[in-house]
């Protein structure tokens, strides 16, 4: 482990560095030869789905493809270590409870299903019989089956989360809280009422095509580094490249490819982004908002000069509605009102919109900088606006692409893990199973929160995840968790949230993407769907961590056999579908016309790709149109309530913005390391700008404990973090997650999508005293 030190970091993404972090990584968990050769078989034609992020790949290419954070994924799931019932009976939940994240999980793989003994306060082996047994005892006890909630994190695999989502609705509920509640939700709920779908409607070959893109509010350097291949393919072919984001990302600066010899020779690495906008938090919706505007300016300009028209005419008419009601609105907006809301210049907001309009065909990309404010449905649909403008969708090398997070959080909510259910869904669901599935809206994760808080949910099981760190308002959603009649959680890693329990609790260790998955001695391979809609087959390639393990269908089909006692569509036991995943798989197809032919369609080479209507641009949206959506700037920003709540410290308040460092998975904390942003052995700090911190009277180097401020005036701190000054808009900080949660107030929320404004949480800082 290093030594905590900051230490700026002035080389490019990726080269050297990227290689010998690998190499730790593997020597750290114990596996340096299965390591490298596990990474040989990641995104390979018959290896598995990398677990990392959900960044397609190239068809499965038989080329390997180096990402320093998927091999710190794989590496991770193929630990040498293990978490065993000895290990267990020598550390109580108590005393486990005070160990941090990294180092819990760095104990390694679960090995046994454990079940909580109150009178030891420890886990001690269960039988999976038993424990599927107390399950069912629960959820057959409660006098509603709105009563339980069923999370779901983003890795499980299409056939897993099929079966789930069908064995909790022939339960009775629609409880299905997600990660994807906290992630790209504003995404699914911005996107269909526009171009009438919930996902991206690029490929890999558009970003082949692209000669502008415009990058929002992610940072592929860490999160998605094989995104970085594509941006430098796209750089080095001319394209220009805009960044929008709170901080300078170095992966969207300068990126070395550790598979390109002169590039790791010379040490210089491609440059990436023309052009890089620092808006203040949550300042993009006015951004996007000035640069439409610029648009409209410059192409009724060419208009009265005689010059060819800028706006895509024959598309506004063909194609889409509310394009008058729309401009009337953006023309009214004043520069000056856009500028503050945005903290971007007027020059620079016409700037990016001349890039735009220099291009034939253009990319928008976005992730949690976006999503994760409470502007972020409209934020979205600005961002929808302005390619509309210009026909920048449903073209070659043109349109939208939200980045997502988990490797399979896209497919999961294709199958059916979605706590808002469309009728049509749920009534096909019901004529192909012969049952009558609950119609009632289920909980989201914060729903789920609330609800345990007052009472109503009483049974918990997640399957994969960590709830109780990745959630917001930390004591509040422990206090739930802790409420609970029963717990499960359904993992390969030891984590918080199964020390954080109810009165019975259960942990079940599953096998990972990267282990083999035998059912009826045939080695079974499972589906996920990228970013891009593909879908495609993954086989795991390792034995598996402890013989004790069970799949995550097999796992589901226990839990359902033992609470429903009979399985759908005239089969006596669930266990019929596991015997042969390829029976889920039909079962998948005749739920969903898009699955058609899923068996043999996905054993193609590279898979298949789900419809994708807008990339055709037919739009499924009621008004059978691509909507143009008029949204007025906010009159007022959280920040600015917060304000007011603060009284006399008003002034003070700070938005902080809680990201990932390089060095972790959401809640998996791989090392304490941020290269890119200079920080070395140690996650608590918190960056700021120099003239704030001036202005507030502190150094940097100094310890604070940040204070949130909210209207509930509930004390919500995180304690003791390192003052960092960092090249950031002034009235603006960034910290760590899952270490700022407590910070986040639980009802501060996305207009209309209920995901945390984890990108924009008011704070103040305290001087440490002591
Ligand atoms: N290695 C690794 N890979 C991952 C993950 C991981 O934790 N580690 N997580 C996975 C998951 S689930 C997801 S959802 C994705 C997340 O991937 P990202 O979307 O990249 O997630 P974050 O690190 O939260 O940060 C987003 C970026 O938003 C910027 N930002 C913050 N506020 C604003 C703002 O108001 N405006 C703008 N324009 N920018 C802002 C930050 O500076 C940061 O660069 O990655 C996935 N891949
Ligand atoms: N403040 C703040 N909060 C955030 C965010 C933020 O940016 N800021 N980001 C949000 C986002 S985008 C997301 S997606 C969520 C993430 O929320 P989650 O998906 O709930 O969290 P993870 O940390 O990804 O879950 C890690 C755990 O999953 C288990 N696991 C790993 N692989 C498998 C598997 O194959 N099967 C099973 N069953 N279990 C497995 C391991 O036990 C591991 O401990 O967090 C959200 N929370
Ligand atoms: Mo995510």
């Amino acid at each position: 482990m290093s030594t905590p030190k900051i230490s700026p970091y002035d080389r490019p993404a990726g080269g050297w560095g990227a290689l010998k972090n690998v190499a730790i990584q593997l020597v750290t968990q114990g596996i340096p030869l299965k390591g490298a050769r596990t990474l040989l078989s990641a995104n390979q034609p018959s290896g598995f789905d990398c677990p990392g992020c959900a960044w397609p790949d190239r068809e499965h290419a038989s080329t390997f493809e180096f990402c320093e954070n998927g091999a710190k994924a794989v590496a991770a799931e193929a630990t040498k270590r293990r978490v065993t019932p000895e290990f267990f009976a020598a550390h109580s939940v108590t005393d486990l409870l005070a160990l941090d994240d990294y180092t819990l999980e760095g104990y390694g793989r679960l090995t046994h299903p454990m079940r909580y003994d109150a009178a030891t306060d420890r886990y001690r082996p269960v039988a999976w019989h038993d424990a599927f047994a107390l399950i069912g005892e629960h959820l057959r006890a409660l006098p509603d089956p709105d009563q339980a909630a069923f999370y779901t994190s983003g890795r499980t695999s299409n056939e897993a989360a099929f079966l789930y989502q069908l064995f909790v609705r022939q339960f009775g509920t629609n409880n299905f809280p997600d990660c994807s509640n906290m992630c790209h939700e504003p995404t699914s709920v911005g996107l269909p009422p526009v171009v009438g779908l919930g996902k991206g409607t690029v490929t890999l070959d558009d970003f082949e095509h692209a000669d502008t893109l415009l990058l929002f509010g992610q940072n592929p350097g860490t999160n998605h580094p094989r995104m970085l291949g594509e941006l430098r393919e796209a750089a080095r072919r001319g394209a220009t490249i805009v960044a929008v984001n709170l901080l300078h990302e170095r992966g969207l600066e300068r990126f070395a490819d550790p598979q390109s010899p002169t590039e790791m020779l010379s040490l210089g690495g491609t440059p990436i982004s023309a052009h890089y906008v620092t808006p203040a938090c949550g300042g993009d919706f006015a951004f996007v908002k000035g640069v439409v505007k610029h648009v409209l300016e410059r192409d009724a300009e060419a208009r009265n000069n005689g010059e060819p028209a800028l706006l895509d005419d024959a598309f506004l008419a063909e194609h889409t509605h509310g394009f008058d009601a729309f401009a009337a609105d953006v023309r009214a907006e004043r520069w000056d009102d856009l500028e503050r809301a945005s903290g971007v210049s007027q020059a620079q907001m016409c700037r990016i919109a001349d890039v735009y309009l220099r291009g034939e065909r253009v990319i928008a990309t976005w992730g949690m900088g976006i999503t994760q404010h409470k502007h972020a449905v409209a934020t979205i649909q600005m961002i929808v606006n302005l390619m509309l403008l210009r026909g920048n969708i449903g073209r070659a090398g043109a349109g939208l692409c939200p980045v997502r997070g988990h490797s399979n959080v896209q497919g999961d909510r294709t199958v059916g893990i979605n706590e808002k259910p469309s009728a049509a869904f749920l009534a096909r669901l019901g004529e192909v199973f012969g049952f009558a599935p609950p119609q009632r809206e289920g909980l989201s994760v914060v729903d789920t929160i609330s609800a345990m808080l007052a009472g109503r949910i009483k049974v918990f099981i997640g399957m994969g995840g960590n709830f109780a760190m990745a959630t917001p308002d930390t004591p509040r959603t422990w206090e739930a968790l802790r409420q609970c009649a029963l717990t499960v959680h359904i993992a390969t890693k030891l984590n918080r949230s199964h020390l954080v329990h109810g009165r019975d609790a259960l942990i079940l260790p599953c096998l990972g993407r990267t282990e083999i998955d035998m059912q009826g001695g045939v080695a079974q391979g499972v589906t996920v769907e990228d970013s891009m809609s593909m879908v495609h087959l993954s086989y795991g390639i390792n034995a598996p961590a402890s013989a004790h393990l069970r799949s995550e269908p097999a796992i589901v089909a226990g839990m359902a056999q033992a609470t429903l006692g009979r399985a759908p569509a005239g089969h006596a036991d669930w266990h019929w579908y596991v015997e042969d995943y390829d029976r889920i798989r039909d079962a998948i197809a005749a739920t969903f016309d898009d699955f058609a032919d899923f068996n043999r369609r996905v054993r193609r080479p590279g898979g298949f790709r789900l419809d994708v209507p807008p990339a055709e641009r037919r739009w499924l949206t009621p008004n059978g149109r691509a909507n143009f959506t008029t949204h007025p700037l906010p009159d007022e920003m959280p920040i600015d309530s917060a304000r007011r709540h603060a009284g006399a410290r008003g002034a003070e308040v700070l938005q902080l913005a809680t990201i990932r460092s390089h060095d972790q998975y959401n809640t998996t904390i791989y090392g304490l390391n941020d290269r890119y942003r200079g920080v070395f052995g140690q996650r608590r700090v918190v960056f700021a700008n120099l003239e704030d911190l001036d202005a507030l009277g502190f150094r940097a180097g100094e310890r604070v404990d940040i204070v949130g401020v909210w209207h509930d005036g509930i004390a919500r701190r995180a304690d003791d973090f390192l003052l960092v000054a960092y090249d950031i808009p002034r009235g603006c900080v960034a910290a760590y997650y899952p270490e700022t949660n407590a910070l986040v107030p639980l009802d501060a929320l996305a207009d209309g999508a209920g995901t945390p404004t984890s990108k924009s949480v008011p704070v103040l800082l305290e001087r440490r005293h002591g």
